[in-house]
């Protein structure tokens, strides 16, 4: 039986969602006139005020806000709310230039936690389950919020955080821990590393997983379901929208609803800033309604993916957003093609290969290396010459048909690419562009 957390807006009609969102809608352009100078200045920039948007119809007219513009209002240049309302920060690992800083208001926390505790009970969570949570602590937005969604749903939180994974498979046998919530990438090796001390998955006590923050394909859901005994559920949000939570699967595993009550999402092409339709692959933008601290109006995720509304057997009415296939920004460009790490990923795990891979690419004498190593299976592990570079030009050939351009594909042993505990680094580009 599928299982709600506020099933009076999850389940809600659809016309009765969208007359939320125009009213939310207005009152948060409202907020951010009155309260974010920096972004009232790009909206005369642009010639809007408040009084142009009469509701989500309108919703085209404001700017954009990119990551470039946080950096620039770093660190409080977007706040909403005086420092003395809000009672949190969280913040980005800051990979790529400088940490995104959020901010929240208690209220904001307490909304935040609400989506988390939707993505747990259509997980199949419940007051009766052992929700350990494997997602960092601290800064990242991974534990707090999964965190306190499962202290809503009633849940026995096991706040085990990331890391010494010895003790986070002792935890799961010794306290019985029915829910698991980390990134995929660590699920697969907390699998793997289960699998090697022996146990089935009949003996691992876990039924669900809720795994997100990173990019993983159907296959990879496939193989850890498969080592864990459980079914796992796909969950998505970024930073600058809370945190996760922002959408969530359900039963139907087939797609993220988004939080609509507290969300616009619109898809845009990445190069024109054009709307497209529904159905249509593009950028992800998010409209964020009910934030205090930090109200971004439609944000750049940089995200590629496509929405749709068709009815989902789960009787949620919130529109949902496909599997992220990757970054505008994590988008490869080898020698002038487009290539994503998820076409990679889903080549090698067809294969039978596990999703322990690196991307390396170089460029040598004006021409781009493109290298992938792959790890085999213990099982498949040999130092037979003569098999392993049959190996590989099977899977270059799989890379070449998929892709349209040619990788060299090296076979490692078992164990040899470090495993994360949180997001997976896949891809290393040594060029100098
Ligand atoms: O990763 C929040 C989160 C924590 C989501 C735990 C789910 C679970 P950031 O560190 O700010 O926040 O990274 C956000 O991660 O723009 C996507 O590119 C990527 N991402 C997050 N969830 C998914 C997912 C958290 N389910 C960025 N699938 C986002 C694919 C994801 N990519």
């Amino acid at each position: 039986m599928e299982r709600y957390y506020q099933p009076e807006i999850e389940c809600a009609p659809v016309e009765k969602i969208k007359a939320l969102q125009d009213e939310r809608l207005l009152k948060q352009v409202q907020h951010v006139w009155d309260n974010v100078p920096y972004y009232r200045h790009l909206m005369e920039e642009k010639g809007v005020t408040p009084a142009d948007i009469k509701g989500t119809q309108d919703l085209h007219k404001l700017p954009f806000l990119t990551k470039d513009d946080l950096r620039k209002a770093y660190p409080y240049g977007l706040m909403g709310k005086p420092k003395k309302d809000c009672v949190r920060i969280q913040s980005t690992s800051g990979t790529t230039g400088k940490r995104v800083v959020a901010f929240y208001t208690q209220h904001d926390i307490d909304l935040w936690e609400d989506c988390c505790a939707r993505a747990i009970m259509a997980a199949g969570g419940t007051e009766e389950d052992v929700c350990q949570v494997s997602y960092g602590y601290g800064l990242f937005t991974g534990g707090p919020g999964l965190n306190g969604g499962s202290h809503k749903v009633g849940c026995l939180t096991v706040p085990t955080s990331s890391g010494n994974t010895e003790r986070q498979i002792m935890f799961i046998q010794d306290l019985e821990s029915t829910i698991l919530c980390c990134t995929p990438s660590y699920a697969a090796y907390l699998g793997e590393t289960m699998k090697e001390m022996g146990l089935t998955p009949d003996q691992i006590p876990l039924k669900a997983g809720i795994f997100g923050a990173e990019a993983w394909s159907e296959e990879m859901r496939q193989d850890i379901q498969n080592t864990l005994g459980i079914k796992a559920y796909d969950i998505y949000g970024l930073t600058e929208l809370s945190g996760p939570g922002v959408s969530f699967e359900c039963s139907e595993q087939s797609g993220m609803h988004i939080n609509e009550d507290h969300f616009i999402a619109e898809i845009i092409d990445p190069n024109t800033g054009e709307v497209l339709p529904e159905g249509t692959k593009g950028e992800l933008v998010f409209t964020s309604l009910t934030k205090e601290a930090f109200p971004l109006l439609r944000y750049r995720t940089r995200d590629i993916c496509v929405l749709s509304r068709k009815k989902c057997s789960c009787g949620r009415t919130f529109i949902k957003m496909a599997k992220p296939m990757g970054r505008s920004d994590d988008m490869l460009i080898i020698r002038g093609v487009n290539v994503f790490p998820s076409q990679i990923e889903a080549v090698l795990l067809n294969a039978g290969y596990p999703a322990n891979y690196q991307i390396i690419i170089d460029r040598v004498r004006n021409t781009d290396t493109f290298d992938v190593q792959v790890e085999m299976t213990p099982e498949m592990f040999t130092d037979n010459v003569g098999e392993i570079q049959k190996r590989q030009a099977a899977l270059e050939a799989g890379l070449r048909s998929m892709l349209g351009i040619s990788a060299k594909v090296v076979l490692v042993a078992p164990k040899t690419i470090a495993r994360s505990e949180g997001k997976a680094v896949r891809v290393i580009d040594k060029r100098k562009i």
